[in-house]
């Protein structure tokens, strides 16, 4: 999930084949992820977000994906590669996590997924996110020794345990999506059927009160096409948007145990002319997600975004564009049953000193767009939070704005939720509730973010933690 860069106040102006699968951790190329090639392979909230091969990869296409330990089939691969600005230097990369999951027998999962991970995972021993070591920083000669502990760290190992099972619910339920989800599909029924997905591999249907707190979505999921940016929700009643073979889709989407969320998100497309929109918000996002470290600046990590973001461009139409990154859109830190913890990492140069510290989460995530680079508020809502500093207890003339506080504060707490949410809980007629609520402070609404009208924007994101001598990155699939 996205965050508007909070300092800046500038808002511009304004289904498939039933029956067992394989999990495809390691498998063949899901449809549309031909988008996703390029020469990276990786990944990176409102407020303003490695691979492994050593090489430089920078112009060859194929090889982010190379990097992967197991085969890929090349389905749907481009033939050209991604056409940059300038050559930047060659990055040196850390070696990927050999005890990942792509070294490990393929479990069985259903299609579209519902068998919980508990039954797929009885031993509770989930997947070590992707492992890289500091690249600078004081850490990084402790780093390079490599003797990496998941236990030595701030958090206790039933954390850790638990966040690698909300990534792995992230990644089983994203790569179905990529599988499956094709032009003509309604965005609602992507929505639903990916939320679904993931309430039951958590093992938590989220229906009894207090349910959806212990472990579920971790924000409305965000489904953006073309110049929608981020915190496009499809909400009930709407008139149904469909799904096109030019559109450019972004999916972003949280998965929370315990109030922890893993924000991860991708983008696909239909149309090969996008790819190296897609190649350029990669490698940002993956060129944030190595600057990343114990003590790193803000402003550091911004300034490697940007310059990877600022390499490449695109051609649409016959017209050649840069890619820019969203200046008022940043990456952000996580905190227990917060998306937005505090810091924020926007995507353009800043003077911003503040240093991440050892045992944070960060979604390292990135934007990029043909449009402005400023996202506005779009017309409709995308989803509703429970105010930080909310009172508890608070005279409010409607019984049914009452009501309405007490499920929120039940279900949800400050988790970002949308109207799909509550109404699969049932409750009907609470918009004048909703809004008697948001005029008492209460309740926050979050408003659709776009840039201009023919712009095509894209997204990725990973959730990573810093652990005392190399980081995790939880999110980390062979598809992002
Ligand atoms: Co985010």
């Amino acid at each position: 999930m996205g965050s508007k860069t909070p300092q800046n106040g500038d808002h511009g102006g304004h289904g498939e084949a039933n029956g067992p699968i394989e999990i495809n951790r390691a498998g063949g190329e899901p449809r549309g992820a031909h988008t996703s090639r390029d020469g990276d392979g990786c990944l990176g909230d409102a407020g303003g977000d490695d691979d492994g091969d050593g090489d430089d990869d920078d112009d060859d296409k194929e090889a982010s994906l190379a990097t992967l330990e197991t085969p890929l089939s090349t389905e749907g691969a481009p033939t050209d590669a991604p056409k940059k600005r300038k050559k930047s230097k060659p990055r040196k990369r850390k070696k990927n996590n050999k005890d990942g999951a792509a070294s490990s027998p393929p479990s069985k999962q259903s299609s579209p997924p519902r068998i919980p991970l508990s039954d797929l995972f009885p031993n509770g021993d989930y997947f070590e996110g992707e492992v890289q070591l500091y690249t600078k920083g004081p850490r990084a000669a402790a780093a390079g020794e490599a003797r990496y502990d998941a236990l030595r760290h701030s958090h206790d190992g039933v954390f850790l345990q638990n966040y690698r099972k909300a990534a792995e619910v992230h990644r089983q339920t994203r790569q179905w999506v990529q599988r499956t989800v094709k032009p003509g599909d309604k965005l609602m029924d992507i929505a639903n059927g990916l939320e679904d997905s993931v309430r039951a591999l958590l093992g938590h249907d989220g229906l009894e009160p207090g349910d959806s707190l212990k472990a579920g979505m971790g924000f409305p999921t965000g489904i953006c096409l073309n110049n929608q940016v981020a915190h496009y929700t499809p909400n009930p009643g709407q008139k149904d948007v469909v799904l096109q073979k030019k559109d450019l889709m972004t999916v972003d989407f949280g998965v929370h145990i315990n109030g922890w969320i893993v924000d991860s998100a991708f983008t696909m497309s239909f149309d090969p002319v996008y790819d190296n929109l897609l190649a350029a918000v990669k490698d940002a996002t993956n060129t944030g997600v190595k600057a990343a470290g114990i003590d790193v600046r803000i402003c550091d990590v911004s300034a490697a975004i940007q310059e990877a973001m600022e390499s490449y461009e695109v051609e649409l139409g016959g017209k050649t564009y840069p890619v820019k990154p969203i200046r008022n859109l940043s990456a952000h830190n996580i905190t227990s049953y917060h998306i937005h913890g505090g810091k924020s990492i926007p995507f353009v140069k800043n003077s911003d000193t503040t240093k991440m510290e050892e045992g944070e989460v960060f979604a390292i995530e990135t934007f990029g767009t043909t449009g402005r680079g400023y996202i506005y508020d779009d017309a409709g809502i995308y989803g509703y939070g429970l105010k930080e500093d909310a009172p508890l207890k608070v005279s409010l003339p409607l019984a049914s704005a009452r009501r309405l506080h007490k499920t929120i504060r039940e279900n949800f707490g400050t988790i970002v939720f949308c109207r799909r949410y509550i109404e699969r809980l049932g409750v009907d007629r609470y918009l004048a509730g909703m809004n008697s609520l948001i005029s008492h402070g209460i309740v926050e609404a979050y408003e659709p973010l776009c840039d201009i009208p023919g712009s095509y924007s894209a997204q990725f994101e990973h959730t990573l933690i810093l652990h005392e001598t190399h980081k995790e990155i939880l999110s980390r699939g062979d598809d992002y």
